[in-house]
């Protein structure tokens, strides 16, 4: 996989067959998406696009421009997280991520909406940080103690069960962020392991899970980007290894 990002006037990579994701790979949403193949063991292309500079096809994918979308045939393409996640859900049934209990899936859903507060607010800490007010914080913390108090009524290990699921892969990539504001210096956004005790042992555990694993970045990489992005210059290639010029000394002839 190359972490570099097309731009514009890049050419559309060939179409492999495979599964398609465009994505950024600093996107929380575009990591759902990706959450969700390898959870379910999809084999798939991925394709990052600089969001300051989209190249032009994008928009035939997704008249937004905005990512992530799943091409899943050459030219035909879906987008949004959740309308991604679903359609995968439901085409590769083998693991199944969505509980097979309509309420548990309301319920789901209902979390992921109230948790929506807490995203806001992380965007506010992270990105406009003059924009932060007392309420921003309180916002912040009733997202992660209703986590919490789930978790404890819930009484498993993920949100999902013994397993991840659909639900903590779309509440994890926002997790994984907000360790970034104790990097940027937001004592008040930082997630106290006293405190948050079971979230915090939750949040070990779904880093620790193959899907994530594979894919989690870290809170000082997090925030490396979180402030070029600030500057106004946003370092989309900082983890592009074929951007490093790499001479090696010639192997001398024996
Ligand atoms: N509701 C969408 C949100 C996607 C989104 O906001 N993606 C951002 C990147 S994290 C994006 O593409 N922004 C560029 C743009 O909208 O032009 C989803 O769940 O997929």
């Amino acid at each position: 996989m190359s972490e570099k990002h097309l731009q514009t006037g890049d050419a559309l990579p060939p179409f492999s067959g495979k599964l398609r994701l465009f994505a950024m790979r600093f996107c929380p949403y575009a990591e759902r998406s990706v959450l969700v193949l390898n959870a379910k063991k999809i084999e798939y292309d991925l394709v990052f696009i600089n969001l300051d500079h989209k190249p032009e096809w994008i928009f035939d994918f997704n008249p937004k421009g905005s990512v992530p979308i799943l091409e899943y045939e050459q030219g035909k393409a879906i987008f949004d997280s959740t309308i991604i996640n679903v359609y995968l859900d439901e085409k590769y049934p083998d693991v199944k991520l969505q509980s097979s209990d309509p309420l548990r899936r309301a319920q789901d859903k209902m979390l992921v909406e109230l948790f929506a507060g807490a995203q806001s607010a992380y965007y506010t800490a992270a990105f406009n940080p003059q924009g932060v007010e007392p309420k921003t914080v309180e916002t912040y913390h009733k997202g992660l103690e209703l986590l919490q108090k789930e978790l404890q009524s819930r009484g498993t290990k993920f949100l999902h069960g013994d397993e991840p699921g659909f639900i903590d892969y779309t509440i994890w990539p926002f997790l994984e962020r907000f360790e970034a504001l104790k990097v940027l210096g937001k004592d008040e956004f930082v997630i106290d392991k006293t405190k948050y005790e079971v979230l915090a042992n939750y949040m070990d555990a779904v880093r620790n899970s193959p899907a994530v694993k594979s894919y989690a970045l870290a809170p000082d990489t997090h925030a490396k980007f979180t402030e070029s992005r600030i500057k106004g210059d946003a370092d989309y290639n900082m983890l592009d290894s074929s951007a490093v010029c790499c001479m090696r000394p010639r192997k001398k002839k024996e």
